[in-house]
């Protein structure tokens, strides 16, 4: 071949699945795609350096619709389908797996199980607000003794009165130490697992930072503790019981998850790509050698792989089949292919990849949260083991 494509995202859709998209679910990516390069891209190395959470995008977050893409706008989504759920996941991840944890958390984490088990009061009161990012939110499921475990919780309710008394603490949550609200999972006197909306400023309620994270430091995360908080039963979520209720939000953020990796993927692909045509090593680029050639067309070739995995998730989650097994399947499988293009991709950047003038460190240090939450890899991988054999690992 003698010519050379130039366009930044021409290799970015190799088997041409943008055919495949609708003009809405194009003008979501290109808006989503547009707003990170300007608000996003140019300040992210430095928050991140400096292990701060840029909040103020959080607005901005809500304005793209990045909160609950396809929960109906009347309840402060918006109102898209799947689909564009997903893509406006890659063109977040894009920027930053911490920018788009800040989606995720919102918009599957809080408000979905708001909207799909809250009562209509609790929906009036909270997605609004959620929706135009006034509010933040944050998902307490994990305990600092289980973590892939959740079944095993000892966060509690007890009644009294027209309250219940919440004792016990969440580890590892995203945004705790700024959220206005925190969607809780305890378990009640009959040991069934119950949610509820706990709020900033309930008395007994604090959310401690957690300091040292070497990945998503441009995502605030801490821990949600509580010393017999008292909540109003009006805040529980009347309409699920049991584990279903915590999984099924995990469902939809894991699902965001799979198209998201592949943006982080993509930004690595890109910009190893762009350095293997410019600098020259034994007087020609790097991309002439066979060797660095065989590593940008297996990149390549594995985010194509990713992208139709997630494109055909996206397909059976719009026509409401897409199954919890298919879902780990596409995150495992697309998470760490983001990880391992990182890391060939730092490769390839050579010193250079070390540093923060190229975004490869940040992304491949984020991608080993992505790999651990919402399920570990080998979590996922036990749940598609379960799903073919149909023999339970975990028990
Ligand atoms: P098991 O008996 O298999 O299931 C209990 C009930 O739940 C149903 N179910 C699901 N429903 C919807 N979606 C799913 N993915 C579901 N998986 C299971 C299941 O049908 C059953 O329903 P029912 O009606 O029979 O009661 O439960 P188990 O205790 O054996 O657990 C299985 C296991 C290990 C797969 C599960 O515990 C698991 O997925 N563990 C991983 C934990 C995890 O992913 N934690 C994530 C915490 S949140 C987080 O990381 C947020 S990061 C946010 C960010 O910044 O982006
Ligand atoms: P463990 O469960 O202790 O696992 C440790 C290792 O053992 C893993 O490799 C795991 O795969 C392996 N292992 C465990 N069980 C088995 C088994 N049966 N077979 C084989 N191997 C096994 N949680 C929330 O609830 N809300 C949040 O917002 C949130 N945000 C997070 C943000 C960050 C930055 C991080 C790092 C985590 C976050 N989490 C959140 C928690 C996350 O979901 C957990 O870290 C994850 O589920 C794993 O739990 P753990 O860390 O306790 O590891």
């Amino acid at each position: 071949m003698s010519s050379v494509k130039t366009d930044q995202y021409q290799h970015h859709d190799y088997y041409s699945i943008d055919d495949l998209l609708s003009e809405d679910h194009k003008l979501a990516r290109d808006a989503v795609r547009n707003w990170v390069k300007k608000e996003v891209s140019p300040i992210i190395e430095d928050y991140s350096n400096r292990a701060e959470c840029p909040y103020h995008l959080f607005k901005g977050l809500a304005e793209i619709g990045a909160f609950g893409p396809s929960i109906p706008a009347e309840y402060g989504g918006g109102g898209m389908d799947e689909m564009a759920y997903g893509i406006i996941m890659t063109e977040l991840e894009r920027g930053d797996s911490g920018i788009r944890s800040m989606a995720s958390v919102q918009g599957s984490l809080v408000m979905y199980p708001i909207f799909k088990f809250g009562s209509e009061e609790q929906k009036r009161k909270y997605l609004p607000k959620l929706g135009s990012g006034e509010f933040i939110g944050c998902f307490g499921l994990t305990e600092p003794d289980h973590g892939s475990n959740p079944a095993g919780m000892i966060t509690n309710i007890k009644e009294d009165g027209d309250s219940y008394i919440l004792n016990g603490a969440k580890m590892w949550i995203t945004n705790s130490p700024v959220a206005d609200i925190a969607v809780v999972w305890a378990k009640d006197e009959q040991g069934i697992i119950r949610g509820l909306v706990v709020e900033k400023g309930m008395p007994g309620f604090t959310a401690p930072e957690i300091h040292g994270k070497w990945s998503l430091r441009a995502s605030i995360t801490g821990e949600l503790v509580f010393q017999d908080v008292r909540v109003p039963k009006s805040n529980v979520l009347p309409n699920v019981q049991g584990l279903k209720g915590p999984l099924s939000c995990l469902s939809k953020a894991r699902y965001g998850i799979a198209w998201g990796a592949i943006g982080a993927a993509l930004d690595c692909y890109d910009s190893a790509l762009r350095y293997s045509k410019e600098r020259i090593q034994f007087g020609k680029p790097l991309g002439q050698f066979q060797l660095t050639q065989k590593k940008l067309a297996e990149m390549i070739t594995e985010i194509t792989k990713a992208q139709l995995l997630a494109w055909r998730l996206g397909s059976l989650a719009n026509q409401g089949l897409a199954t919890p097994a298919q879902i780990s399947m596409a995150k495992r499988n697309n998470v760490a292919m983001a990880l391992e293009v990182a890391r060939e991709a730092r490769q390839i950047h050579g010193g250079m990849g070390i540093t923060n003038e190229y975004p490869i460190m940040r992304h491949m240090m984020n991608l080993e949260t992505v790999l651990t939450y919402e399920g570990t890899h080998d979590i996922h991988l036990l749940i598609t083991g379960m799903d073919i054999t149909g023999l339970n690992a975990f028990s």
